[in-house]
C-alpha cells in the first residue's frame, strides 16, 4: 500500500482553513438541479456550468479539493483546457465520485444500497492516471418508522469499506460518505442515534477490511432534525449533537472530517460548521471542514441561469460562499458577512486546524 502518499494527500486535503467542493452530481442529479433553476439539461450546459466553477478566479485560495464526476473528468473549457488540469494549476486536488448510485435494496422496502464495486479496481487505476488523488462513495441511510434496519446499515458499511480498501490499494484517498438523510419529520435525537449506529458500524467494517484510517476522510451528515420536523434545533444544539456523536464514534487517528450539507440552506450549513469550531476549539482530534455541493453551488447556479452574461456574477457568488466556509472553519464567520460585498478574508495558514 502507498501509505505515505495516502497520508500526504489526506493531510493536504485538510490543510489550513480550506475545504472541498462536491461538484460530482451525476447526470440525473445535475439535470434535476438545472430543471429547478430553469437551465436546459444538455451535455453542453453541464460542461459550461462546470467551466464556470473551475475557472472561478482564486478558487484555490478556498478549496483544497474538488470532487468530479466521470463525465466532467474528461471535459475541457471552450478553449480546450482540461478541467482537471485547471484544478491542478489552481492547487486544487482533483477527486472523483466512483459509486454508481443507490438502488432499492432487495427484501428491504424503502431502503437503498449503493452499487459500483464491479470493475472498480480498473476504474481507479484509470482515474489515478488521469490525475485523481482521492475518490468518493456515498451510502444513503433513510430514517423512517422501521428504518434503517441492521441489515441495511451492515450492507452499506461493508460496501464502503470494500471501496475504501480498493482506493488505498491504488494510492487514492477514499472519502467515505455514510449519509443519514434529512428527509422526514424525525427528531434531532433520532438522527443522533441513527448516525451513531451507522458510524460505529462503519468503523467496525473499515477495521475488518484492513483500511488504514490515517489515509481516509470521513464525509458525514451533521446531526439535525428531519426537514419536516416543526421543531428545528438551534445552531449550538446542532453543533453539540454533531460533535458529541463524532467524538463517540470516530477514532482520533482519522485525519479529517468533511461534512456534506444535505439540503440545509447555505447560510445554516456555514453557521453550523462555524459553531463547531467556536464551541469546541482545541477539543477536536481531527480536522473538521466542509465538502458541500448545494450549500456552495446553489446561489451561483440560480444566478447563472445558463446565460453567459451572468458567468462573472455567478463566479463571484461561488467564491464568496466558499470563502465564508473558510471563515467558518476558522470560527470567524458571522451572519452579517452574508451582506458584505467582499467579506474580510484573513490570511490562510497551512497549519491543520484541530
Ligand atoms: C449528499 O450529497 C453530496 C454532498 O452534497 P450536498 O452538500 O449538496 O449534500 C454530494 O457529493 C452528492 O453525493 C453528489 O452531489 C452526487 O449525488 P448523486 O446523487 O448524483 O450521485
Amino acid at each position: 500500500m502507498k501509505t505515505e502518499e495516502l497520508i500526504s494527500t489526506a493531510t493536504a486535503l485538510m490543510a489550513g482553513d480550506k475545504g472541498l467542493l462536491a461538484m460530482d452530481e451525476s447526470t440525473g442529479t445535475c439535470n434535476k438541479r438545472f430543471a429547478e433553476a430553469g437551465i436546459p439539461q444538455t451535455v453542453e450546459y453541464r460542461r459550461a456550468y462546470r467551466e464556470l466553477i473551475v475557472t472561478t478566479p482564486n478558487l484555490g485560495n478556498c478549496l483544497s479539493g474538488a470532487i468530479l464526476y466521470d463525465e466532467t473528468i474528461y471535459q475541457s473549457t471552450k478553449k480546450g483546457m482540461l478541467f482537471i488540469d485547471i484544478l491542478k494549476k489552481a492547487g486544487i486536488i482533483p477527486g472523483i465520485k466512483v459509486d454508481e448510485g443507490a438502488v432499492n435494496m432487495a427484501g428491504f422496502p424503502g431502503e437503498k444500497v449503493t452499487e459500483g464495486l464491479d470493475g472498480l479496481r480498473q476504474r481507479l487505476e484509470k482515474y489515478y492516471d488521469l490525475g485523481a488523488r482521492f475518490a468518493k462513495w456515498r451510502a444513503v441511510i433513510i430514517i423512517n418508522e422501521d428504518t434503517p434496519t441492521k441489515a441495511n446499515i451492515e450492507a452499506n458499511m461493508h460496501l464502503l469499506a470494500r471501496y475504501a480498501g480498493l482506493c488505498q490499494e491504488n494510492g487514492i484517498v477514499p472519502i467515505v460518505e455514510p449519509e443519514v438523510l434529512m428527509d422526514g419529520d424525525h427528531s434531532i435525537k433520532r438522527c443522533q442515534k441513527v448516525t451513531e449506529k451507522v458510524l460505529k458500524a462503519l468503523f467496525k467494517q473499515l477495521e475488518k477490511q484492513r483500511v488504514d484510517l490515517r489515509g481516509i476522510i470521513l464525509k458525514p451528515n451533521m446531526v439535525l432534525p428531519g426537514l419536516k420536523n416543526t421543531k428545528q434545533a438551534s445552531i449550538n444544539k446542532v453543533a453539540k449533537a454533531t460533535v458529541n456523536t463524532l467524538l463517540k464514534c470516530v477514532p482520533p487517528i482519522v485525519p479529517g472530517i468533511a461534512f456534506l450539507s444535505g439540503g440545509q440552506s447555505p447560510e445554516l450549513a456555514t453557521a453550523h460548521l462555524n459553531a463547531m469550531h467556536v464551541n469546541y476549539k482545541g477539543k477536536l482530534p481531527w480536522a473538521l471542514t466542509f465538502s458541500f455541493a448545494r450549500a456552495i453551488q446553489q446561489p451561483a447556479m440560480d444566478l447563472w441561469k445558463g446565460d453567459d452574461k451572468n458567468v462573472k456574477a455567478a463566479q463571484k457568488v461561488l467564491y464568496k460562499r466558499a470563502s465564508l466556509n473558510n471563515a467558518a472553519r476558522r470560527g470567524e464567520y458571522t451572519p452579517d458577512m452574508e451582506q458584505e460585498e467582499n467579506p474580510k478574508l484573513t490570511v490562510m495558514s497551512q497549519k491543520v486546524i484541530g
